[in-house]
Order: C-alpha cells, then structure tokens, then sequence
C-alpha cells in the first residue's frame, strides 16, 4: 500500500497566536506570510506532498479568510486522486462551546473528521517551524520498531533545551523519560549520549520536535477514552504514554528550526539571505509550494544589493538593501536604505488612479518611499510609509505595542497597512 494511503497528516496551525502578535491580528497564524512569498502552513504542506502524504487537515482556531483563499487557490489536486488540505477551524458545538484547549484538544475535537478517511497512522505536525523532512523516513523507523508512537527528536544545546520537551532512550531508541520543558536547574539529569558529532556542538540533550506518529487507533483511544479530558500532547498525553506504549524516538540531524515568536521568525526569515541558508528553498527535490501569482520579474535600479532575497513584481529604486528579504510586490522608493529587515510586501498593485487619489489625500503610496532609513524592522503587508522615515530598530528599544506599530526585543514590526506620515520617526 502506497504511503498516501495509510497516513493522515493533521498540521495545528496554531493557538492564540499571541507570541507572533501583530502578525496575527488579522489572520490565523497558518496565513502568515514568510520568505517573501509563501505562508508558514506551505511548510509542513510542502513536506507531507514532498513525502508522497496527500490527505491533510489544517487545525486553527479562527478560520482567516486570507487561510482559506490561500489553500483554496494553492492547493488543488486532481479529480482522480484521494488528495485534499482541508482547515478545520475550533467550532462550537452543543457539546462543546469553547475553543480548541491545546494540540491534544485539537486533535480530539478534529477527530471526527477523520471518519470517513481510512488510515493505519496519524502524523501530527507544528504549523509553526522551518524544515525539510522526509517523514516516510519515520513511517519506516516507526513500522520497523514495532513502536506504537514516534516523537522526532533533535539534538539541542543547554541555551535551547528549557524550551522543548526533553526525552532520554534506551540503546534501541524507545523513550524511557521525557519532559516538558525542564527547568535549567534539572537539565544536568536530562543529557543523552547524542553522537560525537553532537556532542561536540554542545547539543547534549533529545528535544521533541513536536512532531509524532500515532497508531490511528491508540490516538482515538488516548484522546476520547483513557485521557478525555486531557488538553496538551507535550504536557499530558506523551508523558502519559511512556511507561504504557512503545514511543520511540526518531533522531533528525537536519536544519529545524521553531518560529513560534517575533525574534525567532525574524531570526529564519533573514537567515535565507545566508551564503548557503541552512533551510535550502533551491532544492529540485524538496520544493516549498505556494500560490502561484503570475507576477512581473522584480525590476531594480541604482540599488546596491548585499545577502538580500527579492521575490517577484518588486519595484526597487532603494540606494541600498542589505540583509533582508523583500516580499512580493514590494515598491522602495529612491535613496532609501534597508538594513536587516523582512518586507513582507503587497497583495496588490495601485492603479494610476489610486497613485494620484492618495497623492490628493495627502497619504503616502502602498510601499516604502524616498530616503527612509529601516533596520532591524518587519513590515507587514499593504504599509504605507513615507518619504524620510527612519525606523531604527534594536536593543535601544523598549518593548511597546503602538497603534501602528509593536516592539518586541528591538525588532519594530509595522502593522498591516499602516500608514506612516513622511517623517516619521522611531
Ligand atoms: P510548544 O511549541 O510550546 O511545544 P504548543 O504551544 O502546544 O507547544 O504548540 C505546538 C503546535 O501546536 C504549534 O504549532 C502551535 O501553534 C500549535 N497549537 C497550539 N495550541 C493550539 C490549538 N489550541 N489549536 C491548534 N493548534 C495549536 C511543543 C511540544 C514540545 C516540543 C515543541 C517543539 O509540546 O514537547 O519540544 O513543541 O517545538
Ligand atoms: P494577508 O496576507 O494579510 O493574510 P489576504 O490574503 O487577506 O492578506 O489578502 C490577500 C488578497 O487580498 C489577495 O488575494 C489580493 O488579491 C487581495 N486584495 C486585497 N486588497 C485588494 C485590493 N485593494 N485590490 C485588489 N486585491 C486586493
């Protein structure tokens, strides 16, 4: 039987989504835009189609219209195939009025769901990381194991280790412990013998990479039977299941990386602009797919470029850009220097008309406009930012949340389609 056919993928696109607040103040963190043209639920899509996984369900808790028109038009299969990308959004039921609790509750309530999909497995994925893995690599490991549940595992350093769910194994690679997120002071009791690759990085202890393999029918059974009340996989039900089932541990080396909050996604997206970016968009066989938009190449001029990305319908008149990646459609008007940024860009053109409607109005252009000085800043879709503004981010900075901006550990992230008058200062 061919992999599509016995795997359901269920991606959790997120809850609240207060850690990447502002960008989720106006759609669901699936939709949130990365690298200059993709959103952050085509990452774990892409690796479940690049992985031969055709049936997935999207969990989040508000179901954003920019969600659905994005997997709508990105995501089509053929008529003759089992595929689909289906969101399920937290809904209120009578029995259940509130919304999704955590992963585990997610999972649960979207459980039903999954009825009419026959499958052997479930893969559970985070909507919220960069990496590309092969998770037929795992199916294996998990089927040859005999395991019952399978947590993929990272080697990570003491600096990260206190933010993940930490595990230990036995010499055939069933968990024997784990927990969620140690403290710094227990974490001495929590070291693996990681590889002597490993080890010399420093990166003593086994994270999960809050990426699991269920038996279809244990799943249903944790989650509706024996744990009904239970909200969180990483919390209750993993640790629960240890001395019970065989969990084995599924050990990745590759680039992986969690983008939960502000710093972090800031952090992967100008990473790509790297000699040799640890997460490879050039890769013929491990393409991250997206919508596509049929846009004019970029057009630059005058500007010098130093490690920046640039996608696709840009207008780029800047004196210079370094260290950054500029989403499409973006418009940086002359004399104007971006240092360390991510640009999201727009979802649309002005027409001549609207051009002379906003000059009549006094407000400034969709895009980035003459002799403005930008470092250390994310700006989101549709802004409008004036001649002369300088927005220097970094350290110096208090964290604020402002009407048309946040700060959030130096990093100034413009809200959707502010307006910033020319002159503008921060
Ligand atoms: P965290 O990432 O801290 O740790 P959590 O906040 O539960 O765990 O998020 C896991 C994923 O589920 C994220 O993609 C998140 O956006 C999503 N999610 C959270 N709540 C959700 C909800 N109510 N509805 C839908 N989606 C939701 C977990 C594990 C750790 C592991 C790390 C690895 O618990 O053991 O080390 O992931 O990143
Ligand atoms: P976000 O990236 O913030 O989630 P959306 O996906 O909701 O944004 O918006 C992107 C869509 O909005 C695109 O499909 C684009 O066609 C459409 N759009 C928004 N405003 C306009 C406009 N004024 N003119 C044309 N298209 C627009």
């Amino acid at each position: 039987m061919s992999i599509s056919n016995q795997i359901i993928a269920m991606i959790l696109g997120g809850g609240a989504g207060s850690r990447l607040a502002p960008l989720t103040s106006t759609r669901s963190k699936p939709a949130v835009p990365i690298a200059g043209k993709y959103r952050l639920v085509d990452i774990p899509i892409s690796n479940c189609i690049n992985s031969d996984i055709h049936r997935m369900f999207v969990l989040t808790q508000f179901n954003s219209a920019s969600l659905n028109r994005h997997i709508k038009n990105t995501y089509r299969f053929s008529a003759f195939s089992t595929a689909f990308v289906d969101i399920l959004a937290a809904e209120q039921t009578p029995d259940n009025p509130t919304w999704f609790q955590g992963t585990a509750d997610a999972v649960r309530q979207s459980l039903r769901h999954l009825g009419p999909f026959p499958s052997d497995y479930v893969l559970i994925l985070s909507g919220d990381q960069l990496y590309q893995m092969d998770f037929n690599k795992m199916l294996e490991h998990h089927k040859e194991c005999g395991a019952e549940i399978s947590i993929a595992t990272i080697p990570v350093g003491d600096r990260e280790a206190p933010e993940f769910g930490i595990l230990k194994t036995d010499e055939n690679n069933f968990i024997t412990s784990f927990i969620e997120k140690p403290s710094k002071d227990i974490l001495g009791e929590w070291e693996s013998d990681t590889g002597a690759a490993m080890q010399q990085k420093g990166r003593n202890y086994l994270a999960s990479m809050g990426i699991y393999i269920f038996n279809r029918k244990l799943l249903e059974s944790l989650l509706l039977k024996k744990h009904p009340e239970a909200t969180d996989f990483g919390k209750e039900i993993i640790p629960a299941s240890i001395s019970e089932y065989k969990v084995t541990s599924f050990q990745y080396e590759g680039y992986w990386t969690d983008i939960g909050n502000i710093y972090s996604f800031f952090e992967a997206n100008l990473e790509l602009t790297s000699d040799i970016p640890e997460f490879n968009l050039f890769d013929n066989t491990k393409a991250i797919f997206t919508r596509p938009r049929m846009l004019p190449p970029a057009k630059i001029s005058g500007t010098t470029l130093e490690k920046t990305v640039i996608a696709e319908g840009c207008i780029i008149n800047a004196s210079r850009i370094e260290h950054s990646v500029i989403g499409i459609r973006s418009r940086i008007g002359y004399g104007s220097t971006i240092v360390s940024c991510y640009i999201m860009g727009s979802d649309f053109y002005e027409t001549i008309e609207d051009l002379s409607r906003d000059q009549n109005k006094g407000i400034p252009p969709i895009g980035i406009g003459k002799r403005c000085y930008l470092r250390n800043c994310i700006i989101d879709k549709n802004c409008r930012i004036g001649d002369d503004v300088r927005l220097n981010g970094g350290t110096h900075l208090e964290n604020t949340d402002h009407e048309l901006y946040t700060v959030k550990d130096g990093i100034i992230v413009v809200k959707k389609g502010a307006v910033l008058p020319s002159g503008f200062v921060i």
